[in-house]
């Protein structure tokens, strides 16, 4: 407690120096945190918030290793000089691990939650044994103001529902930001965690370092034997700023009564009283103390820089998948559908793999997906396995992070395209930014399959196409197959692919039903065929002296194929298959044999990935282009109508494909 006190009285004291880079400091919640650090062992799992600083230096972190992020310094553990004082990520073996969280309040209680999800499939399938009263436990801390988010309830109500081992710490200081509990909120983290019976509730005072010694062991204990999850509501006064930039005398008039709940003191007389500290060994102690952290802190401040190639370092995961292998059409194989290309390629993948899990809405073995795209995989692999979830999107694809840090690899299913939304955060905050945040720490394997795209009046909340807002967040890769012989390749290199991966399944295609989309069905390649993301595929060659590149994806590429019998050997089509990373090797090669180009996709057109790719290919090949790159989209509308001939009026279609086609080889 004392050392992270005179941290923050240092950094107050440099207050110039260390404003650089804003951070937030542990003054008034030390006690509570000080008792829960302490307790975690090797094995256990932390999930913290930015002012937890007191809990890093009691699990075992040096005063030296905060102060490096202080000054965001190429050797700061956490993160190479990427992301704010204490925001850690850590993955070493002789402390508690420690997965990447991002800034945003609350966010990091579904991948917390994972992680604990992830603690309990590997001991329920076997793949963990512990001695008695050594099983790990998670331990998510979260301030008072950010348990209101949304986010945190699907957590908590996982924690419940499965009853994780996991510890929710609700540090209770009162404030938001500015904002106080008066305004904000009715009872407290415990009124709230009285919804989720499952979790028992525990409430003390945070300032009482004993007490919460003697509360936090009892807990530990109970769930480190007993595997269910606990809240603790600790309350503490909010002694120094809100962080470095919004300052305590800016708002607060509470500062002199919160003084008297200082623990510090308290902790102090409690030391004399007990006799086991005078007041001269105190004042002894902590000169020593401000002289090591004084020294830490020269240390921290002169050290080195990150350079310019740490800033490229850790965009993607390596993956081992390279190159397209195994048999694409093994002799005497079947003509299959995509869905079941799909189907078989998740089999042979949860056959081998015992680590690997698939979970998301209605996969469960009652029905299989609403598509059937998971026929009979919970009857086989069983529900530790293969398992259903709540109507919660965020926490289906936040808790694959906290899945994936232990060792698991989760396959998730969104139902449609459009309900991905309410995953989008956990995607973007946490995912998308684990691997390049951590320093190359925590890669996320996390496979996320969801079925796209407009066909058979599926109506607005059923039809979309969302490609261009995720290529847009950087750190995740997007495939986009058009036939099942691709699913199945690039399902498996997915699923092996150390990096966050949406898999984009275009339900007009998984049956073929759709006319002119026959080709989506084909052999069933091997068991050993893998498609390397970010490679595409020439679907047919262009002969003719006049002729252009026809590039898409997804149905798109069947508009293309039946809009091309109309050009024979002029059409040159490029089904790109993955979105992000695009195989612009390909198509610029492409472009520069037939000189023009089209990009058709299924989106509208406006601000689109689609956009981008037409304009970066006239930028880029701008030399060899006989005429400007043309674009074919949807019509530029919020949704896709339900009625049959709007949808139909919306969409692209080989007809009007074929025109722009005639238009661009006539130029
Ligand atoms: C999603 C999100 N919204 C808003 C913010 C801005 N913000 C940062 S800290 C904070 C207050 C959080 O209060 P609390 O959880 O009680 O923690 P305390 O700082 O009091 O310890 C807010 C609103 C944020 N970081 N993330
Ligand atoms: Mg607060």
């Amino acid at each position: 407690m004392r050392i992270a006190r005179s941290m923050s009285d240092l950094y107050e004291e440099h207050a110039k120096l260390t404003s650089k880079y804003v951070h937030a400091c542990s003054n008034g919640h030390e006690a509570i945190q000080v008792a829960a650090g302490s307790l975690l062992k090797k094995q256990d799992w932390l999930s913290c918030y930015y002012r937890d600083d007191s809990m890093l230096l009691s699990m075992g972190l040096t005063p030296e290793e905060l102060m490096l992020q202080l000054f965001a310094k190429r050797d700061d553990p956490f993160s190479g000089g990427r992301t704010y004082y204490s925001h850690p990520s850590l993955n070493r073996d002789d402390l508690a691990k420690i997965p990447h969280q991002s800034s945003a309040t609350g966010m990091q209680a579904i991948p917390a939650a994972g992680v604990a999800m992830g603690i309990q499939h590997r001991e329920k399938l076997g793949l963990d044994t512990h001695e008695k009263g050594e099983a790990p436990v998670v331990m998510c801390s979260i301030g008072d103001a950010a348990i209101t988010e949304g986010e945190v309830s699907e957590a908590l109500y996982m924690s419940a529902l499965k009853k994780l081992p996991i510890v929710w710490l609700i540090q209770d200081n009162e404030w938001d930001i500015s904002a106080h509990a008066r305004e904000i909120r009715f009872g407290d983290a415990a009124t709230m965690a009285a919804g989720f019976p499952p979790i028992e509730v525990r409430q003390v005072d945070g300032t009482d370092l004993p007490a919460c010694m003697a509360l936090m062991e009892e807990v530990f204990d109970t769930v480190r034997n007993e595997r269910r999850p606990f809240l603790i509501h600790a309350t503490v006064p909010l002694l120094g700023h809100h962080t470095s930039g919004v300052r305590r005398e800016f708002y607060r008039d509470d500062l002199e009564e919160a003084q008297l709940r200082d623990p510090i003191p308290r902790i102090e007389k409690h030391l004399q009283d007990s006799n086991i500290l005078d007041s001269s060994q105190i004042t002894l102690l902590k000169a020593e103390i401000d002289a090591e952290v004084n020294e830490a802190f020269d240390r921290a401040r002169n050290a080195e820089e990150p350079v310019f190639e740490d800033l490229l370092a850790h965009r993607f995961a390596p993956t081992e998948i390279t190159e397209e292998k195994g048999t694409r059409e093994p002799e005497g194989g079947e003509i299959t559908l995509m869905v079941d290309c799909a189907l078989h390629a998740m089999q042979e993948i949860m056959s081998k793999h015992p680590e690997s899990l698939l979970y998301g809405q209605d996969v469960g073995k009652r029905l299989g997906g609403v598509f059937r795209e998971a026929a009979k995989l919970g009857e086989k692999f069983g529900e530790d396995r293969v398992f259903n979830t709540p109507i919660q999107e965020a926490f289906i694809v936040g808790s694959t992070l906290g899945m994936s840090c232990t060792g698991l690899r989760p396959i998730v299913e969104v139902q449609f395209a459009d309900y991905l939304w309410p995953g989008l955060n956990q995607l973007f905050s946490e995912l998308s930014k684990s691997y390049f945040l951590s320093n190359g720490q925590w890669p996320v394997h996390s496979l996320i399959r969801v079925p796209v795209g407009a066909y058979g009046s599926g109506g607005p909340y059923h039809s979309s196409s969302m490609e261009s807002v995720l290529s847009n967040i950087r750190g995740i890769k997007v495939v986009y197959p058009s036939n099942g012989a691709d699913l199945k390749g690039l399902l498996k290199a997915a699923y092996y692919d150390p990096n966050p991966v949406i898999m984009l399944e275009h339900k007009g295609l998984y049956w073929s039903k759709v006319p002119g989309t026959e080709a989506a069905k084909c052999i069933e390649p091997s068991e050993d065929y893998v498609v390397p993301l970010g490679k595409a595929r020439i679907v047919t060659h262009a002969t003719e002296e006049t002729s252009c590149t026809l590039i898409t994806y997804g149905r798109g590429v069947y508009w293309a194929l039946e809009s091309a019998k109309q050009f024979p050997g002029a059409v040159e089509i490029v089904d790109l298959r993955t979105i992000v990373p695009v195989d612009f090797e390909t198509i610029s090669e492409s472009v520069k044999r037939t000189n023009r180009c089209i990009v058709l996709t299924e989106e509208p057109e406006s601000n689109t990935f689609a956009q981008a790719l037409t304009g970066r290919i006239a930028k880029e090949c701008f030399e060899y282009l006989d005429a400007a790159p043309d674009l074919i989209g949807s019509e530029d509308l919020p949704a896709i109508p339900l009625n049959e001939n709007m949808e139909k009026a919306y969409l692209p279609n080989a007809e009007k494909v074929a025109k722009r086609i005639g238009k661009l080889l006539d130029y």
